[in-house]
């Protein structure tokens, strides 16, 4: 008989502080989804199986993006479709780990399908759970490659029809017919009894990993009720008298135990040419390792943020910023953030400078300096600007902003003058022009007024080291956003 839980788990955090927002104690999920039943189960099994702390849980684009919030184990967040070529690597760099891929009907079987059944066919060292929903949950139900034949979605308004959009994809059955996987099976989280099997399977998952068996795939027949218009008891009886017949739970294979503890050839692995590549050393050719800036202002932890639409430069505008910081010998970090919860919308990226190490990559609250290039980042960061902070904005196409007197408000017409140079794209070093003045009159002090200039156009040459053709039209903006900027303040 199993035991009855009432508590939380603690392979879930005790609160989720990673969740934005007043809610710490609650997922995101809605009621009824399959989603939250699932991470109940795998709670439990990390803890009771005592694997927390080797486990690593990718989560990919999809309702569960957030795993990050509730699982305490290690956790990585990777683009759409893309867990089990990023498993794969972590598996064979680190052979201890437990790579768990979680992946939705669309991620895995749509954009992602290659990368997963490559590495099911590779033998990966991973267990991936599958949670088949029958719909793209996350974007508002449109037709997954599970869709149902005649099952209506936001894409299939007059249900899917095989012969235009094919039969749905039987995920088991496909992975079964390879030789490499071990272990193989499809549960359902709806009765009692169907979810103790889908803890059953998971369980074996799990253990096949740690006994280092390969490749187990789990699917988890899962409700979407939302998504589906129903109720969460009509979303059971849909899995159950629908899905079911299309998708039969059971085993399709389980061989792990006449397989022997795998091994992968770890190839030529040379750390020294690894940091060479991804951190080549582009030391200030005018300063050296001992350089420190003078003024006051660096004396402080300084975060940025800067935000706009995909496509302004955003993340090169925080690049040239965190490069500048790096030629002068701060610690520095950057961090985009694509936004994985819906196309369009923000991109934005945070730069943390510092003398000592940077705490942490994050900047989402206490902002010394934000800068804007649309209307909808302007809204969304403006409230995370500190007092006394630094607001420097595009006027082309942003309203003048409403906000308290304590705060310095700079804005320039950048969208215009990169059009008058003829290239859109440069709105970001007219920006950083702007940002080189306002630093120079307001911040800095004795010869860190004139090294600044120097310095940003180094880190301008920096960063586009490998697209010389663009170095001077960026300086040309650069100097065009200072001279503006000049005759405005
Ligand atoms: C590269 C890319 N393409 C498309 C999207 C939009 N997108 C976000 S989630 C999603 C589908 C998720 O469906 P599924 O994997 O079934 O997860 P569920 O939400 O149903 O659990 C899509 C297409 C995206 N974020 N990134
Ligand atoms: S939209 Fe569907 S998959 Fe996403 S949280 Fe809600 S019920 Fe779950
Ligand atoms: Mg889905």
């Amino acid at each position: 008989m199993e035991k009855l839980k009432f508590g939380k788990s603690s392979g879930f955090f005790d609160t989720f502080e990673r969740r934005p927002g007043a809610i710490k104690k609650n997922m995101h999920y809605c009621p009824g989804c399959g989603h939250g039943i699932l991470h109940k189960l795998l709670a439990e099994a990390l803890e009771e199986m005592d694997i927390q702390d080797q486990t690593v849980l990718i989560a990919p684009v999809g309702c569960s993006v957030f795993t990050y919030y509730y699982f305490d184990c290690g956790g990585i967040s990777v683009p759409h479709g893309r867990a089990p070529a990023v498993g794969s690597g972590i598996a064979r760099a680190n052979p201890d780990s437990f790579v768990i891929s979680y992946q939705g009907d669309g991620d895995l079987g749509a954009i992602g399908f290659n990368n997963f059944i490559q590495a099911a066919n590779r033998g990966e060292n991973m267990t991936v759970l599958f949670v088949n929903n029958a719909i793209y949950g996350m974007t508002g139900g449109q037709m997954a490659p599970t869709t149902l034949p005649g099952q209506k979605t936001m894409t299939s308004p007059q249900g899917r029809d095989p012969l235009t959009e094919g039969y749905p994809l039987k995920v088991c059955e496909t992975v079964a017919a390879l030789d490499s996987p071990v272990y193989v099976e499809r549960c359902a989280l709806t009765s009692y009894k169907n979810i103790m099997q889908a803890k059953k399977a998971l369980r074996k998952g799990l253990e096949n990993l740690k006994n280092r068996k390969g490749f187990s795939l789990i699917e988890f027949l899962s409700g979407c009720p939302i998504n589906l218009k129903m109720t969460t008891d009509e979303a059971d009886h849909f899995i159950e008298e629908r899905m079911m017949k299309y998708f039969p739970i059971g085993k399709f294979k389980d061989i792990a135990d006449d397989r022997p503890a795998i091994s992968k050839h770890l190839g030529i692995f040379e750390p020294a040419a690894v940091k060479r590549i991804l951190y080549p050393n582009r030391q200030s050719s005018s300063k050296s390792k001992d350089f420190r800036n003078k003024s006051e202002i660096f004396t402080k932890e300084r975060r940025i943020k800067c935000a706009g639409f995909g496509g302004q430069g955003i993340l090169s505008l925080g690049m040239m910023i965190a490069n500048m910081a790096r030629l002068r010998n701060f610690n520095v970090t950057w961090l985009p953030s694509y936004g994985p919860e819906m196309r369009g919308g923000t991109a934005n990226c945070s730069v943390v400078l510092s003398r000592d190490d940077v705490g942490s990559p994050i900047v989402d609250k206490d902002t010394n300096l934000l800068i804007a290039m649309n209307q909808p980042s302007m809204d969304k960061f403006l409230p995370e600007l500190k007092k006394n902070g630094v607001l420097l904005y595009d006027s082309s196409s942003i309203e003048v902003p409403n906000c308290s007197e304590d705060k310095k408000v700079f804005g320039i017409n950048a969208a215009e003058i990169a059009e008058d140079l003829g290239d859109h794209r440069v709105a970001n070093s007219v920006i950083l022009g702007a940002l080189s003045f306002i630093l120079r009159d307001y911040f800095l002090e004795g010869d860190d007024k004139a090294d600044f200039d120097k310095t940003f156009e180094e880190a301008i040459i920096d960063c586009f080291a490998n697209k010389k053709g663009i170095v001077d039209l960026n300086l040309k903006a650069f100097y065009k956003g200072k001279a503006a900027v000049e005759t405005c303040f």
